[in-house]
């Protein structure tokens, strides 16, 4: 029946799911080997490999695969391929494995999807694969990780279970044999495919339109479902930003389906890997955003591998009002002409609450946006104050928690170092990895706080830059971010001493005292510096105010 669509690469297309009597087998002998907990990175690529997307791959690459793809773009036969499909897990696993032994593939849940029969496994160089297969060097947040974190690779075959379980738009989940049964029951035989990272707006649906009519294609949205990303909450205002704009193309030729494709590499690879999926879930045509000669390169590496898939293209939209038409920048016969708005152009317009112009999306798309992207007024955020013990943190978050809590437009919630001690932490001590636990435990309540749209006001002595960013990281995504360092000298601290603590302190009774026998980092990304030697609660509270009026996160003063 679908004999008449594009063959997938290599002529055959896999589901590496078992039969019922093996998965029973395997199962039973799962009780007996090693288990490992899938992360939502191996899901996506498992996933992409038992149903067959990523044929005629049968598992994880082993080394020589891994090195080829990275080095040259081809399996060790000589099978094009751009992105290494690896394994990653901890030095301490690797060192309990053995060659030949299988391992038992389990959800978060515990449910096992498939056994891996472990070929081989090392220490990748990664800051060189990095190089390779996506042409950057590594940040240096990503090498201290990696030397932190020591990963290896296992590569090996697989035997599948059953496909990762979705709750999420479980309608638009389609395997590549799926997708081509439909194909050929609706009688597409050329089908062009997109697959938008982004939400889309009026120049990509209308250049995705034309390009794919040009070539008398139907078209599939096939929306990069990557759920691994922090946000969850834009991932599906993402994906219902594609079902609104599925309405503006023509039913009959159109599908959406999602792609669980987190690999991220060069674009040249990108654009091969994509034509690759695409030719096995039966696309004949994929279009990309893509520079010319990027998509030119990656077209004639297909070509030389006989990959009958044909690259579409377009970069950087703009909007012509004269002709009410969207073109591709390099398109243009003036540089420079048209109307375009930068992504952080458009995320400013919303968290300002200012409008999004008619010719740049649909109303329907900007709703769904606006859902996900409120005004800065309406979004939630945290102020963090740091400081020594008696720097005056308490006195101005309780301050600050009444000024909010007056407004009545948000839910206050204040997470002072003593309270939290007492009700989250109190297993906790002074070590740097307590506190390091401690702050980690205010950050993640605080960012569910900002999440929902609440006000977290934090005041723990916070010594260490280092958790003092994680907890920043935590939250930035989700809303407002203040630091505030409360900066008050020691001296002055410890001569306010009002609950005895300095003089304990000084006489070793209480050890591991801040600023006394233990360390305090100054903050040097405060946004707020606040000495409170001088100055009045009211004046330091008002200070922050101001701030917050000036990010957009409070719209008036309240008194
Ligand atoms: S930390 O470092 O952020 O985890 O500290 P925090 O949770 O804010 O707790 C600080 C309060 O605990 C009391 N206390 C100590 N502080 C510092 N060092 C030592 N060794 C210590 N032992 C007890 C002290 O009352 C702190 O309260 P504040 O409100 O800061 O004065």
């Amino acid at each position: 029946m679908t004999s008449n669509l594009i063959q997938p690469h290599t002529g055959k297309l896999n589901n590496l799911i078992v039969g019922i009597e093996r998965q029973a087998e395997l199962i039973e002998k799962s009780r007996d080997c090693k288990s490992w907990s899938l992360n939502d990175v191996q899901l996506c690529n498992l996933e992409l490999l038992l149903n067959g997307a990523y044929s005629p791959l049968s598992g994880f690459m082993n080394k020589q695969d891994y090195e080829s793809v990275c080095a040259d773009k081809k399996l060790t036969d000589g099978t094009l391929w751009a992105i290494p499909v690896t394994f990653d897990i901890s030095e301490e696993f690797a060192n309990s494995l053995e060659q030949g032994e299988q391992i038992a593939l389990r959800d978060a849940e515990g449910v096992m999807l498939a056994m891996l029969e472990v070929e081989d496994f090392w220490e990748p160089d990664l800051n060189l694969e990095l190089q390779q297969v996506s042409r950057r060097e590594p940040k240096d947040k990503e090498r201290s990780k990696r030397t932190e974190e020591k990963i290896w690779y296992v590569g090996g075959k697989l035997e599948g279970v059953r496909l990762p379980i979705h709750y999420d738009f479980a309608t638009y989940r389609l395997t590549p044999s799926d997708m081509r049964t439909e194909f050929a029951r609706r009688g597409w035989r050329r089908v062009a495919a997109f697959f938008p990272r982004k939400p889309m707006h009026r120049a990509e649906v209308e250049l995705t339109k034309s390009l794919s009519q040009n070539v008398e294609a139907n078209f599939l949205l096939h929306a990069i479902a990557d759920t691994t990303q922090p946000n969850e909450r834009s991932y599906f205002t993402r994906i219902r930003s594609y079902e609104a704009v599925l309405k503006r193309y023509p039913s009959q030729t159109t599908r959406m389906a999602l792609l669980p494709l987190t690999t991220r590499a060069s674009r040249e690879r990108e654009i091969i890997h994509q034509a690759l999926v695409g030719k096995n879930f039966g696309c004949t045509h994929i279009i990309v955003e893509a520079p010319q000669g990027i998509a030119e390169s990656a077209t004639a590496i297909l070509k030389t591998h006989e990959i009958d898939v044909e690259v579409l293209r377009f970069q950087a939209p703009v909007y012509l009002e004269e002709s009410d038409e969207y073109k591709s920048a390099d398109e243009l016969l003036e540089p420079g002409l048209g109307r375009r708005l930068s992504e952080y152009e458009l995320k400013e317009r919303f968290w300002a609450g200012k409008r999004i112009p008619d010719w740049y999306s649909f109303p329907e798309v900007i709703d769904e946006l606006r859902r996900a992207y409120p005004p800065r007024s309406k979004q939630g955020f945290t102020v963090f104050f740091t400081g020594l013990s008696g720097s005056g943190k308490s006195t101005l978050a309780n301050a600050l928690m009444v000024k909010l809590m007056q407004m009545g437009d948000r839910p206050v919630t204040l997470l002072d170092g003593d309270i939290v001690r007492k009700n989250l932490s109190s297993e906790l001590g002074f070590s740097k990895e307590h506190r390091a636990i401690n702050i980690r435990r205010i950050g993640y309540v605080a960012s569910e706080i900002t999440k929902n749209a609440g006000v977290a006001v934090c005041a723990p002595i916070a010594p260490y830059n280092k958790t003092r960013l994680e907890v920043k990281n935590m939250i930035e995504s989700l809303g407002g971010f203040i630091l505030v360092h409360v900066s008050t000298p020691v001296e002055v601290c410890e001569k306010r001493d009002r609950k005895g603590l300095y003089a304990k302190a000084r006489a070793g009774i209480i050890k591991e005292f801040t600023g006394i026998s233990d360390p305090y980092e100054e903050p040097e990304n405060a946004d707020i510096i606040l000495d409170t030697t001088d100055i009045s609660p009211e004046e330091g509270v008002q200070r922050v105010l101001l701030h917050l009026e000036k990010r957009g996160y409070i719209v008036s003063d309240p008194e």
